[in-house]
């Protein structure tokens, strides 16, 4: 059985959520933040490079949350969820694949920056009007059809909710000027898969007694 190593607060609740939805049996182990709100040393022994998700199956410990969604997919759920290479909405399943990364590229550089930075500086200035392009890219998208790689609810959409949901609010990103986005975001939530993964491992979710 698949082992979902969960940290408390952090984007592997999408592994929980993809399991969901695709009816695939799982472990989940839960592992709580440090009073620092950093991963502690139990989650970081798990693999080399310490980041969370991390899933176990059998002696393949894997980390990477598009390398851990698209095996789950490919090797348990018969490619469900996925989009096959002779559908021609694939060149879009692979771009918004990476909306996740491309988000939290510009999140992290805005972070490390700090709540000090000069507003001026040409790195936050390009950092922030990337953003905001990438933010009219997506309300743009989501205006044309109701999930990202197309008409159907895909792995795309399982990578962008934590984003949305999370780091946007976190850094005071206001999505009223993107209805399309919010839209999406209240959507995708009504899935009952969502629903329960975000109950057994979202931001609220407790570890287990
Ligand atoms: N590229 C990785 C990024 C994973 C990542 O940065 N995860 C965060 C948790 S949301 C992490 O491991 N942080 C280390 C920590 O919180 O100490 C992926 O998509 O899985």
């Amino acid at each position: 059985m698949i082992t979902i190593y969960h940290l408390g607060v952090s984007q592997s609740d999408r592994i929980v959520w993809l399991a969901e939805e695709l009816g695939i049996p799982y472990q989940l182990e839960w592992f709580d933040r440090g009073p620092d709100f950093l991963m502690q040393d139990d989650y970081r022994a798990l693999h080399p490079t310490a980041t969370a998700p991390t899933i176990r199956d059998g002696d393949l410990v894997l980390t990477e949350s598009n390398a851990i969604v698209e095996y789950l997919s490919q090797r348990y759920g018969s490619g469900r969820l996925s989009v096959a290479p002779e559908a021609e909405n694939y060149p879009d399943y692979l771009y918004w694949m990476q909306l996740n990364h491309n988000l939290q590229s510009m999140f992290f550089a805005k972070m490390a920056a700090g709540d000090n930075a000069d507003p001026e500086s040409s790195m936050l200035k390009t950092m922030d009007s990337r953003l905001q392009r990438s933010y009219q890219y997506l309300n743009e998208r989501l205006g044309e059809c109701d999930y990202l790689a197309g008409s159907e609810f895909s792995c795309a959409d399982i990578m962008a909710m934590f984003p949305l949901s999370n780091l946007t609010p976190m850094l005071g990103i206001d999505l009223s000027a993107y209805p399309n986005i919010q839209a999406y975001i209240d959507r995708v939530s009504a899935r009952p898969a969502y629903q329960k993964a975000m109950a057994l491992a979202g931001p609220a979710a407790q570890k287990p007694a």
